[in-house]
């Protein structure tokens, strides 16, 4: 008998077959009112749920009594209320590895644009302004060897460690919840205090998840530690930064630029202040939003969920908690 499955993400055509070949299927191809209607309409049956970019709380889950496993299309998992799901021995599994290159090229893409004034100088070009060499009020800044703080030193931290230690000769600092012995030594990288690596740090890079932790963690008092020629580049989550702190730290020319790949709200409104400002480049969260890697991301959540319906444990699981607590019931 095959389990239900609804799926709140399009997938590719060869992942759609394999998924009506192993499951009976509800596609709810928009999360609009209309999307979210059929969503809620088909939870009760549910025993599979697969997508990304949704809130996946209590009040929704509760319509799943079925549910046993959750697959994400993500590496971020902070849209699951993951201790509601291991209480109900809920497998959630996300999608790491497949997105790190990726993304930490949108990283260096952002550290690049920003330094070097590339969107803005572009659209000058665009919009026929460039009527003689340009001078001193079109300079950028040098990205190599200028110091690259990295503040959350995962997978995807690593791999933005690697790109400005190998690709740009950059000192790199970093700081994260313990010392990485390993990345001190494969990128010559070096723990710092969060506050002696924003005082310290040319271009500041987030690279670290959206926690109850991490929640607002870059405030008021972290931007005035900030140098004025420092540069801020966020492909982490907005919420880790206070974004009205934001805006004032660069609208007070207390730092450089900044290169935004996420925000408090998604999408972006339009009057944001944010787009007001020249030295911002904002990007519509694009960290892995290549065909290659979301396909690889989708296949692995596929993988993970299959593995989950038929009683094995996935391979990129969250909450093993809820493994160890299926197990002790079977
Ligand atoms: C996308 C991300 O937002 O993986 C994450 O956590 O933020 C991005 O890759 C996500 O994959 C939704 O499609």
């Amino acid at each position: 008998m095959k389990k239900h499955l609804v799926l709140y993400k399009k997938l590719s055509p060869e992942l759609m077959t394999r998924l009506h070949e192993h499951t009976d299927l509800t596609l709810i191809e928009d999360l609009g009112p209309a999307g979210l209607k059929t969503l809620r309409q088909a939870l009760p049956k549910a025993q599979g749920l697969l997508g990304a970019s949704l809130r996946l709380d209590a009040e929704l889950l509760d319509l799943a009594p079925r549910l046993e496993a959750v697959a994400s299309v993500s590496v971020g998992v902070d849209n699951y209320d993951i201790d509601y799901l291991t209480r109900r021995g809920i497998l959630l599994s996300n999608t790491p590895d497949v997105l790190t290159e990726t993304t930490a090229d949108t990283g260096f893409a952002l550290i690049l644009a920003t330094a070097r004034r590339v969107v803005e100088l572009a659209n000058m070009v665009r919009a026929g302004q460039w009527h003689r060499n340009i001078g001193p009020l079109h300079f950028g800044s040098d990205v190599h060897g200028k110091t690259l703080g990295i503040i959350g030193m995962g997978r995807i931290g690593e791999a933005l460690a690697q790109r400005g230690h190998a690709g740009f000769g950059m000192p790199v600092i970093y700081h994260s919840n313990s010392p990485k012995p390993a990345v001190e030594q494969r990128f010559n990288a070096r723990y710092r205090s969060l506050e002696q690596l924003l005082q310290e740090a040319d271009f500041i890079c987030l690279t670290l998840p959206l926690t109850a932790q991490t929640q607002g963690l870059i405030g008021p008092r972290e931007f005035a530690l900030m140098r004025p020629q420092s540069i801020f580049i966020n492909i982490s989550r907005g919420k880790v930064v206070d974004e009205a702190a934001l805006i004032q730290a660069l609208q007070q020319q207390r730092i450089r630029a900044a290169g935004l790949d996420v925000f408090e709200r998604e999408p972006l409104d339009h009057h944001s202040p944010l787009l007001q400002l020249p030295n911002v480049v904002a990007t519509p969260h694009i960290g892995s939003a290549t065909h290659e890697t979301r396909e690889a991301m989708a296949r692995c959540a596929v993988d993970n969920l299959l593995a989950a319906l038929a009683g094995e444990r996935p391979a990129n699981l969250v909450n093993e908690e809820a493994w160890q607590s299926r197990r002790a019931r079977a």
